[in-house]
């Protein structure tokens, strides 16, 4: 057992090392990458990767306290059936999930841009979920995993921090698990939306979790047993 203490806001939160899990949402080529999903929604891919170098020294870390790393894909089957009409059809035609990209068929399981980039990779045991939806417990084993492993603390971290990663918080919020992000290892494709869904997860007392930051984390892991 090794407990640490974790600065972060709106208060500190005590963990338990082995009780406590990394969750690396959808660092995936088709968000972060030009031709891509992300970009095909219209956006500048460029503004998330200043998440990739402190990702991969939280990832290093967690790795070295033998701590658990969930990563997650959000994607599709290539037949479609598990994308709702509604996720298909809103953008226009030439922009739409399952359409030829550059990087394959966009945001289709097994395509190149459905792949986790290469400098976050998940190593061969580790466990990837892939997700239909934006929460990574919404039609996913992701509960029973944690909760079979006896996990009650997520630490959060990937893209986008406005969408699939503030989903996640509220989903392991509902369900009983401590969210706590990792703010600088997060981006969204607008820095406004960013800082307001962080601002949303610590307010009213933390009332979908904690805000913290790796160096914050880093210095917790230090004292740790
Ligand atoms: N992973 C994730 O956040 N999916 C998105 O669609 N994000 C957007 O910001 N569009």
């Amino acid at each position: 057992m090794s407990t640490v203490i974790i600065q972060a806001e709106p208060t500190q939160i005590e963990v338990e090392l082995n009780e406590t899990a990394l969750i690396v949402i959808d660092m995936q080529k088709d968000f972060l990458q030009h031709g891509g999903y992300g970009e095909s929604l219209g956006n500048n891919v460029d503004l998330l990767s200043r998440t990739i170098a402190p990702l991969q020294e939280v990832i290093k870390v967690i790795r070295d306290k033998d701590m658990l790393v969930i990563h997650t894909r959000e994607g599709h089957l290539p037949d479609l059936s598990d994308c709702p009409a509604t996720k298909l059809t809103r953008w226009p035609k030439g922009r739409r999930i399952g359409e030829q990209g550059p990087m394959g068929r966009i945001l289709i399981r097994g395509e190149e841009g459905h792949g986790i980039i290469d400098e976050v990779a998940p190593l061969p045991d580790e466990l990837v979920i892939d997700k239909p939806g934006k929460n990574a417990f919404y039609k996913t084993n992701l509960e029973v995993i944690l909760k079979e492993r006896g996990i009650v603390n997520l630490l959060i971290a990937g893209v986008t921090t406005d969408v699939c990663c503030s989903t996640t918080v509220s989903g392991a919020n509902d369900r009983g698990f401590n969210a706590i992000v990792l703010a600088d290892c997060m981006a969204a494709y607008d820095e406004s939306r960013h800082k307001a869904a962080l601002e949303i997860i610590k307010a009213q007392g933390g009332i979908f979790g904690w805000v913290t930051d790796s160096q914050k984390l880093f210095h917790a892991l230090s004292k740790a047993a």
